[in-house]
């Protein structure tokens, strides 16, 4: 009996080590981050990227820049023909569901952006969740859009 339930314990055990052989893969899947650069200096820049909750259900709460001063989750949208953006605190995220920040769509703004940051580059950006750690990925810097939409 003692030895049957430590042979049950010593199971489990090496089942939950098994988990992870290395650095265990994050709950969360950030892919195609891009930040486009204002086109006037001292204008905000956008972040775009898609993201998707592999495991768990989960909200990303906030999102930071390394070369910019502010980050604010923002969602444009077409009231009556009229496009407005306003900002949204949080984002939730249902496991396998791929939630794009897209042109149009929701979108980051990037307010102070460091003026020597440039095309071509990247920048760190930061995504904070109420259940994950903290996600940084490179973002790659992209030169301001051409049209008449004011970089989003
Ligand atoms: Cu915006």
């Amino acid at each position: 009996m003692r030895i049957a339930s430590s042979l049950a314990l010593a199971a489990a055990l090496s089942a939950l080590a098994g988990c992870g052989p290395s650095e265990p893969a994050s709950p969360i899947a950030i892919e195609n981050a891009e930040v486009r650069l204002p086109a006037v200096s001292g204008r905000p820049g956008a972040g775009y990227f898609a993201i998707t909750a592999r495991g768990a259900k989960d909200t990303l709460t906030g999102v930071t820049a390394q070369g910019a001063e502010r980050v604010e989750l923002h969602e444009s949208m077409n009231e009556g023909g009229v496009m407005r953006m306003e900002a949204i605190a949080e984002v939730p995220l249902t496991p396998g569901v791929r939630v794009a920040f897209e042109p149009g769509g929701k979108h980051l703004m990037l307010f102070g952006v460091d003026p020597a940051l440039k095309a071509g580059g990247t920048i760190p950006l930061t995504f904070s969740f109420a259940g994950a750690q903290p996600v940084t990925v490179q973002a790659k810097l992209v030169a301001p859009g051409g049209g008449g939409h004011s970089g989003h």
